[in-house]
């Protein structure tokens, strides 16, 4: 089953809505497999950065990054890549739609409250990167409830 890497950054811990992000993935019919509070170092972020280490934003982007504690997720489901990414919103939370995650919750791109990996490609490598330990699956009866 296709999987995913999802992350709360700080300012969603700290406002308190790791609970309503993890229900819109619920909803749908998404499956939790993995979960963890950390405080990333520096150098996770630039690894999972590192596309971005020559945009102008990427100082800022790491302080914003380590300043408090993400929650790290890994969510598995049929096409759980792009619609997780549609669950989130546009980058830009001004460009994104009501009833998207950084829709309805927020502003600035600089403080756009979650990540969702792009492709199915980068999400194994995001997940090997933060669950270096590897991530437990297993079939849940509810499948048979969501898929035909
Ligand atoms: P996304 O794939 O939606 O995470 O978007 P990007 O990889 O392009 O950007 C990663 C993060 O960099 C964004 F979530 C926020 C930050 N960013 C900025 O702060 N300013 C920008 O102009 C673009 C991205």
């Amino acid at each position: 089953m296709e999987r995913t890497y999802i992350m709360v950054k700080p300012d969603g811990v700290e406002r308190g809505l790791v609970g309503e992000i993890i229900k819109r993935f619920e909803n749908k019919g998404f499956q939790l497999i993995a979960l963890e509070l950390k405080t990333p170092k520096r150098e996770l972020l630039e690894q999972h950065y590192a596309d971005l280490a020559s945009k102008p934003f990427f100082g800022g982007l790491m302080k914003y990054m380590t300043s408090g504690p993400v929650v790290a997720m890994v969510w598995s489901g049929k096409g759980v890549v792009k619609a997780g990414r549609v669950l989130l919103g546009e980058t830009n939370p001004l460009a994104s739609l009501p009833g998207t995650i950084r829709g309805d919750f927020c502003i600035d791109v600089g403080r756009n409250l979650c990540h969702g990996s792009d492709s199915v490609d980068n999400a194994e490598k995001e997940i090997a990167l933060w669950f270096p330990h590897g991530v437990v699956s297993h079939q849940r009866v509810m499948e048979k409830l969501i898929y035909e």
